[in-house]
């Protein structure tokens, strides 16, 4: 196996972990109705639920924190963050929210008229959840290879369809489009990347028919660094250069700050459109705070602020996608299945494979990241049919043809031991498959069902 660089970084603060033993997993996870959202953190050895809100912050941003500047208009911290974005990402504006959701809300509220369609490389939940609730329809415009877990060949799996871009617009017109969301990477594709040249096809296409082109940038330096790695003309060039040139097809993001930019909260909208932003100014007062702070306290704003800076060094994110490689090749090694090639922020297993006994309506990738922290402790995250919810039209499961259980790793908390155990307790699963019991719904929320939805074993 190959052999990765250590952690670039060394051990300042920590943060004690306690071993759970069998009778208590398996009373937390009856307790949580077989839903990893809703054990208690304490009851978890590894968690790897998710790498949202959960990076380590480094000196330097604790450091931050004590500069906060709290005032309720004006802070210091905003001008820092703002002038940081600018640098970085090349957008005109920013508006500050608690987290990506907030920004999501603020753009389809502000752009969305009942009727429209938003196409997208693949849906998030909450980013589709606002299109819909601002009378949109989602339309799915990732390349096909998207959908297939095992495609190890095909660098850039995030990339957009532009005949099926186009095809949509043929269909409903321009003017129904209000915006493309482009995913940079792609979360539930596995955290696969979009190229440059996918991004600039998408960029003219769009601007030959008037369509904004909006990124979802929440990983953003994740897919520069994909860019650098597997596209010619890239190598030579840093991560901070591609990321700017990556913005610079666009019109604006949202941001969930709590991934790519190292923080524990925050996110932001950007704007090029000058009334656009005006108009976001306006709705962010209503719904976040100040446009100053969006929700945020200061101190997170700094914390931000220098996060960004950190996240485009080198160092620190040829380790984060390696270490998430080193987990996918140990796996790989025992023949788990999962999807393939390995994404930027996760390793996501692919639960029709593992589990070929199951129906995708008896739950296989849910009743599976129950199963591993039944045998572990280890805290991961169904993504498939469950996350993917119900069609507002006719009521029925949407079901996607990924099925998968993610193995999401937090930005600079967890060390290679920690991913061998995690690979030994996979492996001991996959050995012992059979055992593992299909689900249903005990209670089945009406929105965003996987945050809070119950199940019993079948
Ligand atoms: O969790 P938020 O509201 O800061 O961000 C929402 C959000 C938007 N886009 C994408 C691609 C996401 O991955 C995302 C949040 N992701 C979570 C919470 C996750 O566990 O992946």
């Amino acid at each position: 196996m190959k052999k990765f660089m250590p952690e670039p970084f060394k051990i300042k603060s920590v943060e004690p972990m306690y071993f759970i033993d069998p009778e208590r997993r398996e009373k937390a996870i009856q307790d949580a109705g077989f839903n990893t959202f809703l054990i208690k953190s304490k009851d978890c050895y590894i968690d790897l639920l998710t790498d949202s809100g959960t990076s380590a912050m480094s000196d330097k941003q604790w450091a931050g924190l004590m500069i906060g500047d709290e005032a309720y208009a004006g802070s210091e911290n905003f001008y820092h963050l703002e002038e940081v974005v600018r640098e970085y990402f090349g957008f005109k504006h920013l508006v500050p929210t608690h987290q990506g959701r907030g920004a999501e809300n603020i753009l389809s509220s502000l752009t969305i008229k009942p009727g429209d369609y938003v196409p997208g490389n693949m849906y998030f939940t909450t980013t589709r959840f606002h299109q819909e609730r601002n009378g949109a329809k989602f339309v799915d415009v990732i390349c096909d290879e998207a959908h297939n877990p095992d495609m190890d060949g095909v660098p850039f799996k995030g990339n957009v369809s532009l005949e099926k871009l186009q095809k949509l617009i043929d269909e409903v017109g321009a003017d129904k489009i209000p915006y493309i969301c482009l995913a940079v990477t792609v979360n539930l594709a596995g955290g696969q990347p979009v190229s440059m040249a996918n991004i600039k096809a998408v960029s003219e296409l769009c601007k030959k028919h008037g369509i904004k082109v909006m990124y979802d940038a929440t990983r953003c330096v994740e897919n520069a660094y994909f860019i650098k790695e597997r596209e010619a003309g890239f190598e030579d060039k840093s991560i901070k250069e591609i990321l700017f040139e990556m913005f610079s097809y666009g019109d604006g993001c949202t941001m969930s700050g709590k991934k790519d930019c190292l923080t524990n909260n925050g996110g932001f909208l950007c704007l090029n459109d000058d009334d656009l932003f005006l108009e976001a100014k306006a709705m962010v007062v209503q719904f976040e705070g100040m446009p100053s702070y969006g929700g945020l306290a200061g101190r997170d704003m700094e914390a931000m602020a220098i996060g960004i800076k950190e996240s485009v060094e080198y160092d620190y994110i040829a380790h984060r996608v390696n270490q998430i490689r080193y987990l996918g090749e140990r796996l790989d090694a025992a023949g788990v299945p999962m999807v393939k090639p390995y994404g930027g922020h996760a390793i996501f297993l692919d639960a029709r494979a593992f589990l070929p006994h199951l129906e995708q309506d008896q739950f296989p990738a849910q009743a599976l990241a129950a199963a591993i922290y039944r045998t572990s402790g280890v805290r991961t995250m169904e993504r498939g049919i469950v996350s993917a919810g119900r069609n507002i039209e006719t009521g029925d499961h949407h079901r996607p043809k990924l099925e998968t259980v993610r193995l999401t790793i937090p930005r600079r908390v967890y060390t290679y031991a920690h991913m061998d155990y995690v690979a030994d307790a996979c492996i001991e699963l996959y050995k012992n498959r059979d055992s593992i019991r299909g689900l249903k719904f005990e209670y089945e929320p009406k929105v965003l069902r996987f945050f809070t939805g119950r199940f019993s074993e079948i």
